[in-house]
């Protein structure tokens, strides 16, 4: 009899997601629907979307969501904690709504050590929009609106966050990625660390993680993987940065 190494999926997913095919997003809605389901915080959890390709996970995860406008999750989280602190308050951002639209709600929400939980799903450009340059953009990164590669002269260089977070007093910050089954176990970890800082109420925790987006960089799903080892983690550090 044919073996089957597919895990089922956790009730909270529930229906197929509505991703392209090889995203990243779909994979890390898969590890935060597990680790909701083994630490059994479905019903006390509120997750708070962005708007990009990453808000697709309202449409698989029955979860409680609320949508700020784009970028907005800080200031959002914030309240959200402050009238709900029984309730886990967390959001799943793209790099763009979190490091560029929204940088001034992330920076005030972590120097202000709410506790609340960021996920930000860094893809190196703006998904849902077409693939346009986001801070994160490599440096000759090609991109919808740099055609002929990001250039220091005229677009800067990309920002990088976890750099500039990492001396904040928060408690928990790390980057991971997606691309090998160790890789998604870190990321499990990390998910579930982070969630856990809030619920002892240490304070901000932020999870980075490195995911493709095969459609807008114009390569295949086990290329768009290939990248991230290849270009993305000796650019981005990961790991666990701070552990309070
Ligand atoms: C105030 C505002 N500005 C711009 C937009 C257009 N917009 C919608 S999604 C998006 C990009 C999202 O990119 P990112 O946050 O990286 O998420 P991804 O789609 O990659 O998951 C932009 C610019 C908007 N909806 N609202
Ligand atoms: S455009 Fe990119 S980020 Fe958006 S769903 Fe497709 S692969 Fe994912």
């Amino acid at each position: 009899m044919a073996r089957t190494t597919a895990k089922k999926a956790p009730a909270i997913m529930k229906c197929e997601n509505m991703f392209c095919a090889g995203c990243g997003h779909s994979i890390f809605d898969r590890i935060l629907g597990e680790v909701l389901t083994e630490m059994d915080i479905i019903q006390d959890t509120i997750i708070c979307s962005d708007i990009g390709c990453n808000h697709q996970f309202q449409y698989s995860m029955a979860v409680d969501a609320i949508v700020p406008p784009h970028g907005k999750m800080g200031a959002a989280l914030t309240a959200m904690k402050r009238v709900r602190p029984d309730k886990y308050c967390l959001t799943i951002a793209g790099d763009g709504g979190a490091y560029a639209i929204g940088l001034g709600e992330t920076m005030a929400c972590a120097t202000r050590n709410e506790n609340v939980t960021f996920f930000v799903m860094n893809n190196t450009c703006y998904g849902m929009t077409g693939g346009q340059m986001a801070p994160t953009t490599l440096l000759g990164q090609w991109s919808a609106s740099t055609p002929d590669g990001r250039t220091f002269e005229e677009h800067g260089l990309d920002l990088d966050v976890i750099k500039v977070m990492r001396n904040l007093d928060i408690a928990y910050l790390a980057r991971t990625t997606i691309t090998s089954p160790g890789e998604v176990n870190k990321t499990k970890k990390a998910v579930r660390k982070a969630l856990e800082k809030q619920r002892d109420n240490k304070g901000f925790s932020l999870v980075e993680v490195l995911v493709p987006c095969p459609t807008n960089w114009g390569l295949t799903p086990p290329k768009a993987m290939k990248r991230i080892t290849e270009e993305l983690v000796p650019h981005y550090e990961t790991g666990e940065i701070i552990d309070k």
